[in-house]
């Protein structure tokens, strides 16, 4: 009987006679036929010819689409970089030391004092987050975000900045915090003409990770408006000599971090009411001011 006459050997019977001869030569006697170049040759012969297959399709692909798409430019379609403002956070802590790994080139020195002693730390001084909605986009483009800095400006259209219906800012006050004193401790500035009422829900945070939430429980039509921005009308402006610090005169929407057991604030988000709506249903942010800050 001939090698190509003999039956082929069984998986077991090959792995036996293999250890007697070399792959796809048959050993004299034996009752039936090695596969030519071994099973295990043959697996191996596979491997190495799809690896070169499929990185060859995979680069086409990339090719393809690259070259469909050349002028594609993402940084148009990004309202943050249109702002002048960094990328959003990643949420990446890499190093476990809390926060995000963006955050940390901004956080203050613990031991370096907050510089408190401009007038200007009293009010905005960077915009920390932002999402507009949709509605109403009142000087999103000119204004934002310079219109939100400094003190309040009372019927000045010209000095506020439409959230859009669900749109939220958050705002910080360069190294100054707010600290929880005798009575209100900030006002939140919205709107400078009478008779509109726009609300949003204010929340104060240390971290921007752990939020605080004034209970702004308005409904449609008021009259109760809870504890929402967007009630008060605006007084101050710095020509009327009003002072934008006196909660009894400035006018906005004064907050007690008291009322919901907060010790301090760095950060404050004011987000639209997204579930009021209608011509008077958006909210527009003319400024926030620090009533007790911690070394005024
Ligand atoms: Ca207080
Ligand atoms: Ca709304």
């Amino acid at each position: 009987m001939n090698a190509i006459e003999r039956p082929p050997c069984t998986r077991a019977l090959e792995r036996s006679l293999a250890r007697k001869t070399l792959f796809g030569r048959d050993v004299p006697g034996a009752s039936c036929h090695i596969h030519p170049g071994g099973r295990r040759s043959s697996r191996r012969k596979r491997r190495k010819l799809r690896t070169p297959r499929a990185l060859v399709l995979l680069l086409t692909i990339l090719s393809a689409c690259y070259e469909s798409y050349p002028l594609l430019d993402f940084e148009d379609e990004d309202p943050r970089a249109d702002a002048g403002l960094p990328p959003r956070d990643s949420g990446v802590d890499g190093d476990g030391n809390g926060g995000t790994d963006e955050d940390e080139t901004d956080t203050p020195d613990p031991d370096t004092p907050p510089d408190c002693a401009k007038a200007s730390a009293r009010f905005i001084t960077n915009i920390v987050d932002f999402e507009f909605g949709p509605g109403q986009n009142h000087n999103q483009e000119s204004g934002f975000p310079h219109a939100l800095y400094g003190p309040p400006r009372a019927n000045d259209t010209n000095s506020v900045v439409s959230l859009g219906n669900g749109g939220f800012v958050i705002v910080e006050f360069e190294n100054n915090i707010i600290v929880d004193g005798p009575g209100p401790d900030f006002i939140v500035f919205e709107n400078p003409v009478p008779h509109f009422v726009e609300l949003a829900t204010v929340s104060v945070s240390n971290d921007l990770i752990t939020w605080h939430e004034f209970p702004c429980t308005a409904a449609q039509d008021g009259p109760d408006y809870g504890s929402c921005a967007g009630v008060g009308i605006v007084r101050s402006h710095p020509d009327n000599g009003i002072d934008p610090l006196d909660p009894t005169v400035a006018g906005g929407d004064a907050f007690d971090l008291a009322d919901i057991n907060v010790a301090e604030a760095r950060y404050v988000r004011i987000q639209d009411r997204e579930d009021l709506v209608g011509p008077a249903g958006v909210f527009d942010l003319d400024a926030v001011a620090i009533v007790n800050a911690r070394c005024p």
